[in-house]
C-alpha cells in the first residue's frame, strides 16, 4: 500500500510566519493535488511546548541561529515556532485537511527534538508512526511538505532505514538553506541511502 507523507505544513513554516521556509506556500495546491493519488495520507505537525528546548528564547544570551550542545548534542536554536494548540501550528488555510487519513505529532517534549517523523533526534522515543503504518500494511512512502533540509530529509533517511521504499517528491517540498548549499547536500544524502528523490519536472 501507497502513503503520502504530508510534512509540517503548518502556519508557521510559511512566509509571514515564525520559521518561514522561503516559497513555502507554494506546496499547498501540489499536496491537494497529490492527496488524490495516494490510498492513505499521513500529515505530520511540529508540536513543540512553549518552553521548547530548541528555541532560542529558552537559552539567555543565545540568539536564533546558534548551535549549542543540548545533552551532549549538537542543536541549532529556532525562534519560537509551531507551538502546539497556537495558530502557528495549525495546518496551512488551503490545505485539504478532508484528505488527510491521520495526524502525527512530533517534537512535543520540552527536552528533545524532532526533525524526524519517526523518531526523536536521540533515536529513543517514537512517535508511533512506523506502528501506524505496519499496521496498516504500508510499504511504499511518498513525501512532500517543509523542510527538504530538515523534516524531510531526516524523516526520508529514517523510512528507508525502516525498510519502506522511500520516495521524496521535490515538486511538493521546499527547503530552509539556513547555509548555501543545505538543501543540495540534504538530498546528496537521501539519494545515498537509497531514497529516490524525484527533481520537480518529473514528479507527478
Ligand atoms: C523543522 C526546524 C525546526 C522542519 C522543524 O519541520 O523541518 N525545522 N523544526
Ligand atoms: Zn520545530
Amino acid at each position: 500500500m501507497k502513503t503520502l507523507i504530508v510534512t509540517d505544513i503548518q502556519n508557521d513554516f510559511l512566509p509571514g510566519g515564525a520559521l518561514p521556509v522561503p516559497r513555502g506556500d507554494e506546496v499547498v495546491p501540489v499536496a491537494n493535488r497529490l492527496m488524490d493519488q495516494f490510498e492513505r495520507v499521513v500529515a505530520t505537525q511540529d508540536w513543540h511546548p512553549a518552553s521548547h528546548e530548541s528555541f532560542a528564547s529558552q537559552h539567555p544570551g543565545r540568539r536564533v541561529g546558534e548551535v549549542i550542545l543540548l545533552r551532549g548534542r549538537p542543536q541549532i536554536l529556532w525562534p519560537d515556532h509551531c507551538i502546539r494548540e497556537t495558530p502557528g501550528a495549525d495546518f496551512a488555510p488551503g490545505l485539504a485537511r478532508q484528505k488527510i487519513d491521520h495526524i502525527i505529532r512530533k517534537a512535543t517534549s520540552r527536552q528533545i527534538d524532532s526533525y524526524s517523523a519517526f523518531f526523536d533526534n536521540d533515536h529513543i522515543r517514537a512517535t508511533g508512526l512506523e506502528e501506524l503504518l505496519k499496521r496498516e500494511g504500508v510499504d511504499d512512502l511518498s513525501l512532500i511538505g517543509l523542510a527538504t533540509d530538515y523534516c524531510i530529509k531526516f524523516t526520508a533517511l529514517d523510512a528507508a532505514a525502516l525498510g519502506f521504499r522511500t520516495t521524496v517528491l521535490l515538486e511538493g517540498c521546499r527547503g530552509i538553506e539556513r547555509q548555501a548549499g543545505d538543501i543540495e547536500r540534504a538530498i546528496a544524502e537521501m539519494r545515498s541511502a537509497g531514497v529516490d528523490v524525484v527533481p520537480p519536472s518529473e514528479g507527478e
